[in-house]
C-alpha cells in the first residue's frame, strides 16, 4: 500500500527517512521537531548547524543518528494566517520538495507528520488534504512507501459533512453481528469461497425475504435471518446478473485475478493506472497478475473494486471472487458500501474515512 495513515509517534518508526516539521533556523523547537531532536541526540543538532537554515516550503536532509529512521528530512511549513497568504502552495512545496529529496537519497520509505498542523496552526483537515494531494501526485510517477503519521487522539478530523454522512449511514445500516457461525452453517449459509460467487448467489436468492422496511439495526438475529441477510446482501448482484445469464455463466469459473485483469481491459485502463488508483504496490500487483489463483486480502480486493469504479453488484462479485462478502454487520463493509453507492471512488478519501472510524485501510 503506497500511502498509509498510522497513529503514533514518528520518532519510533523504522523507515528510510522521517520528515521533521522544523522552523527556518533548523536548530530545533517544540512539537515534533523537539521530539525528533530529543530522540536523535545532540549529533543531529551539530549537523543541523552546518546547514545554514531552510526557507519555508524547502527541505534539507541529515542523518538519523539515534532514531530508528536512517535519515531526517527537515522541512519548514507555513504559519497559518487565515489561508489567503499562499499557505496552501507553501505546504504543498514542503511535501513535494521533501519527497524529491527522499528520492534523490534513495529512500524507499518515508514518514511524514502533518506539517504545520500543530504550533503553526494550519487546520488539520485542510493540512491533510494538501498532504494527500501532494503525495498522490508524487506516487503517479514514483514507487515509494509513504506514511502519514497522525499523533494524539484527535489526530484526524474528517471534513464535517463527509463525517456526518458516513456516520448516519453506519447508524441506519448497521445490523448486529450474527449468532454463532455453527448455527448459521446448520441452515446452509456458507462463507463465500473463491470462484463460488455465482452459485452461492443463486442459492441464497431462493431464500431471500424482503428487507425490514425501516432498515434499522436489530437487537439480535436468528440463524434463519442470517441466511436471509446474506441473501439480501447478495440479492442485488443476483438481480443484476439475471440480465445476462449466459454472459455470467461464461465467467463462472473465473478466478479473482482473471476477473480483475478482464475488468481492467474492459475499462480501458492500464495496469499501472489501476494499481496506483487502488493504492496497491506494484510488486503485489505483479504477483496477482502472474498467479491466476492468487488469494488477496479483503482490503486489496475492495481497493480494486474501488479503483475500477464498479457499481455495487459488480463490486460484490469481484470481492466474492476473492472469498469475501460485504455485509451490514461491520463498519468497514458499511463504509465501503456508502462510498460505492454514492459514486465516490477515491481510495484516499475512503481511507481517511476508514481511519477516522478506526477501521483497517484498503489497498
Ligand atoms: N509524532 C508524530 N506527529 C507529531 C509528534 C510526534 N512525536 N509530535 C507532534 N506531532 P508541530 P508545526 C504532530 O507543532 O505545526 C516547532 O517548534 C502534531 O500533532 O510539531 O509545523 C518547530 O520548530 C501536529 O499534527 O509542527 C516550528 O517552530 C504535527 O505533528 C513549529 O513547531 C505538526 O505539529 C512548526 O510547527
Amino acid at each position: 500500500m503506497p500511502l498509509i495513515y498510522i497513529k503514533g509517534d514518528i520518532t519510533k518508526i523504522n523507515v528510510d527517512a522521517i520528515v521533521n516539521a522544523a522552523n527556518s533556523s533548523l536548530l530545533g523547537g517544540g512539537g515534533v521537531d523537539g521530539a525528533i531532536h530529543r530522540a536523535a541526540g545532540e549529533e543531529l543538532l551539530f549537523e543541523c548547524r552546518l546547514l545554514g537554515g531552510c526557507k519555508t516550503g524547502q527541505a534539507k536532509i541529515t542523518k538519523g543518528y539515534k532514531l530508528p529512521a536512517k535519515q531526517v528530512i527537515h522541512t519548514v511549513g507555513p504559519v497559518w494566517h487565515g489561508g489567503d497568504n499562499g499557505e496552501r502552495e507553501l505546504l504543498y512545496s514542503c511535501y513535494k520538495n521533501s519527497l524529491a529529496l527522499a528520492k534523490e537519497n534513495g529512500c524507499e520509505s518515508v514518514a511524514f507528520p502533518l506539517i504545520s498542523s500543530g504550533i503553526y496552526g494550519y487546520p488539520k483537515a485542510e493540512a491533510m488534504q494538501v498532504a494527500v494531494e501532494a503525495i498522490k501526485e508524487f506516487l503517479q510517477d514514483n514507487d515509494m512507501l509513504i506514511y502519514i503519521v497522525l499523533f494524539g487522539d484527535n489526530a484526524l478530523r474528517l471534513d464535517d459533512r463527509l463525517y456526518a454522512g458516513v456516520n448516519s449511514y453506519i447508524k441506519s445500516t448497521y445490523t448486529s453481528p450474527a449468532p454463532p457461525l455453527a448455527a448459521a452453517q446448520a441452515v446452509g449459509a456458507k462463507p463465500a469461497v473463491p470462484g463460488s460467487s455465482f452459485k452461492s448467489i443463486l442459492f441464497k436468492q431462493k431464500k431471500a425475504k424482503p428487507a425490514p422496511p425501516d432498515g434499522g439495526a436489530k437487537a439480535s438475529v436468528t440463524a434463519e435471518e442470517v441466511c436471509d441477510e446474506e441473501a439480501e446482501v447478495c440479492f442485488g448482484a443476483a438481480a443484476d446478473l439475471s440480465v445476462s445469464l449466459d454472459e455470467r455463466l461464461k465467467y463462472l469459473d473465473e478466478s479473482f485475478s482473471q476477473m480483475l485483469l478482464r475488468l481492467i481491459d474492459e475499462k480501458g485502463m492500464t495496469d499501472a493506472q489501476c494499481y496506483k488508483k487502488a493504492n496497491i504496490d506494484r510488486k503485489l500487483f505483479s504477483k496477482i497478475r502472474s498467479d491466476i489463483s492468487y488469494h488477496p486480502k479483503k482490503p486489496t480486493a475492495v481497493a480494486f473494486a474501488i479503483a475500477l469504479e464498479l457499481p455495487m453488484p459488480q463490486a460484490r462479485e469481484l470481492i466474492e471472487k476473492a472469498g469475501y462478502s460485504l455485509t451490514h454487520t461491520n463498519k468497514f463493509d458499511i463504509i465501503i458500501e456508502y462510498f460505492i453507492t454514492n459514486g465516490r471512488y477515491d481510495v484516499f478519501e475512503i481511507n481517511e474515512a476508514l481511519f477516522a472510524f478506526d477501521q483497517c485501510l484498503i489497498g
